[in-house]
């Protein structure tokens, strides 16, 4: 495949989420600074972002973010009561598919992109167990962009929250367990300034 960046990928020893119900991976600098703002820059400029509305009751509320979905032809999937199809893939988006195979050591169809302008765009809580994604799915999430929190909350047990920060130029690996045992949010951070891109690479069954 022809590359279109230097992309130099630092596989450093992942550090394990200690959860002992799911198997979660960080890679703190999986993709170096510079690049990684190259890449931001990238994306941002030319993902074909959306401004995604939901229905609650009658009225319509806008996502707290923007949203893109790329993939293979047949990764149709349906988010949050959207039905989204792909776009096919960017040159970029392969490299980093490519790369993040590597490191969780399987193979993806689709990747799901959020833009958070600042920090009064967010996720809210919810797992990725759609039928779609299979059974105990692997998702490898790659942030670009400055640093926001991440939460996961336990869907059956009352136990603390674990709370962590996904820096630029981390992936985390989400494995077997985790979406399963554990919802996940991105909250709001009012008063933060700086945007962020994120990309949950995913394997659709069509
Ligand atoms: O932005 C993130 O780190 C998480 C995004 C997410 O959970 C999702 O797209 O399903
Ligand atoms: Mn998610």
């Amino acid at each position: 495949m022809q590359t279109s960046l230097p992309l130099n990928f630092e596989k450093r020893a992942p550090q394990k989420i200690a959860l002992n119900d799911a198997a979660v991976f960080y890679y703190p600098h999986f993709i170096d600074a510079a690049e990684s703002k190259l890449c931001f820059n990238r994306l941002r400029d030319e993902t074909s972002w959306r401004q995604d509305s939901l229905n609650f009751g009658g009225k319509t509320v806008l996502i707290p973010r923007l949203q893109a979905w790329y993939g293979d032809k047949d990764a149709a999937y349906a988010y949050s009561g959207l039905a989204l199809s792909p776009n096919p893939w960017t040159p970029i988006l392969l490299e980093l598919k490519i790369l993040v195979e590597k490191a969780a050591d399987t193979h993806f169809n689709s990747v799901l992109l959020n833009y958070y302008r600042d920090g009064k765009d967010s996720v809210a809580w919810h797992s990725d167990d759609e039928k779609e994604l299979g059974v105990n799915p692997v998702i490898a999430s790659l942030s670009l962009g400055i640093t926001r929190r991440f939460e996961l909350r336990h869907r059956k047990r009352d136990v603390p929250k674990s709370v962590f920060e996904l820096e630029n130029g981390s992936l985390l690996l989400m494995g077997p367990g985790i979406q399963e045992n554990w919802h996940h949010q991105v909250p709001k951070q009012p008063g933060l300034i700086g945007e962020r891109i994120n990309l949950t690479f995913r394997k659709i069954y069509s």
